[in-house]
């Protein structure tokens, strides 16, 4: 419960949480250290690992080289069984609990726990709910599943409450990386308001704005990646984290 513990602190302390998601397939080596030292100077409060094919990457050179670099956690978010690795803190163990594929819902949990065993890293069960935000994303396109309509909090609140019920201690609202648009925030305030767990917002959030807005709408962590991969937008991480740690700063 090290990192779950430590999350919830931050949420505490912070008023939310921030974490920018590295993907190995994205990420080259030269930038991975600098970019790593840079998030942890701008207050991100962590960073969420993987990716959803894993093509040109070893998973545990990466994560080596993210944990010398920084003194922040490192939570394996993964696209396939493959990605458990000890050299992480955490991973996120997800089912997509939006989906009716039993495969993502308990099918590679079977194989995978095994494995997240042996390695001793914490698992933090997670209900995945995929929302639907433009052009199909590779997310839902990987799960052979239905995202929940954006039009439908009501839905995706139901949802998430049976998640919780089912014991799972996040909540992860999910547009898809590099989403045409966030989950809107009707749906996120809605998610929040049904559940005691925290929520977990991330897809397609381009300027600290939407993310502001998605803490004032009961969002507890939020997550970008795509925005990141331009270097030239990496002056802009600071500014997110006070966007994101309302208890803490002022945002106009
Ligand atoms: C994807 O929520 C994350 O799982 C991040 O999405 O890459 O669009 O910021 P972006």
């Amino acid at each position: 419960m090290k990192i779950y513990n430590y999350l919830q602190n931050i949420v505490r302390e912070k008023g939310a949480a921030y974490l920018i998601l590295l993907d190995p397939d994205k990420l080259s080596e030269e930038k991975l250290i600098p970019f790593v030292k840079h998030c942890e100077k701008s207050d991100v409060d962590g960073f969420l690992v993987g990716g959803s094919l894993m093509i040109n990457s070893n998973l545990e050179l990466f994560l080596e080289k993210v944990k010398s670099s920084t003194s922040l956690p490192a939570i394996i978010f993964p696209g396939s069984v493959n990605q458990i690795c000890s050299a992480a803190d955490a991973i996120l163990f997800l089912s997509v609990v939006s989906g009716r594929n039993a495969e993502h819902l308990i099918g590679k949990h079977v194989l995978a726990a095994p494995t997240i065993k042996q390695s001793g890293i914490e698992p933090i069960s997670t209900g995945y709910i995929l929302v639907e935000s433009g052009s199909t994303t590779t997310a839902v396109y990987m799960s052979g599943s239905l995202p929940v309509p954006r039009n439908k909090p009501e839905i995706a609140a139901s949802t998430a409450l049976a998640a919780e019920y089912l014991g799972m201690k996040l909540i992860y609202l999910e547009a898809g990386s590099g989403a045409d648009q966030p989950v809107p925030n009707e749906m996120v305030k809605a998610v929040s308001g049904q559940v005691s767990v925290p929520v977990i917002v991330g897809g397609g959030i381009r300027n600290p704005q939407t993310a502001r807005e998605k803490v004032e709408n009961g969002a507890s962590i939020i997550v970008t990646g795509n925005f990141f991969e331009n270097e030239n937008n990496w002056n802009l991480i600071k500014e997110f984290a006070s966007a994101i740690h309302i208890k803490q700063n002022i945002f106009v």
